[in-house]
């Protein structure tokens, strides 16, 4: 199920898979960099279009070209198959930028 906890193991395979993203305990963390203000809010107002389809938002803040990121699912405490689904949306969106 999407929304069940991952267990350590799927933690650690998800940690492999996405190299960029820090694997905590009860959360997903990346810190995406981008050339400038604009590129880091075009980028963080296509996410949110994702996150809101997907009824799962991020817990993210901006400080000019820097989008500062950490996923988990409020309703479980920890992270799920959801927050893997929107770090990978997220690394796609970002491109080779980020
Ligand atoms: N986003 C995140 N990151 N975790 C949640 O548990 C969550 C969410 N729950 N977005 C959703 C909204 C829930 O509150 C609504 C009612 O579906």
């Amino acid at each position: 199920m999407a929304r069940e906890l991952l267990t350590q193991d799927e933690l650690s395979e998800l940690a492999a898979e996405l190299g960029a993203w820090e694997v905590s305990g009860s959360e997903l963390q990346r810190t995406f960099r981008f050339g400038n203000f604009v590129e880091a809010f075009g980028f963080m107002a296509a996410a949110a279009l994702v996150a809101e389809k997907m009824d799962h938002h991020p817990n993210w803040s901006n400080v000019y070209s820097t989008v500062d990121v950490a996923l988990n699912t409020h309703d479980r405490g920890g992270v799920t198959e959801l927050d893997a689904a929107l770090a990978r949306a997220m690394d796609g969106l970002a491109g080779a930028a980020g």
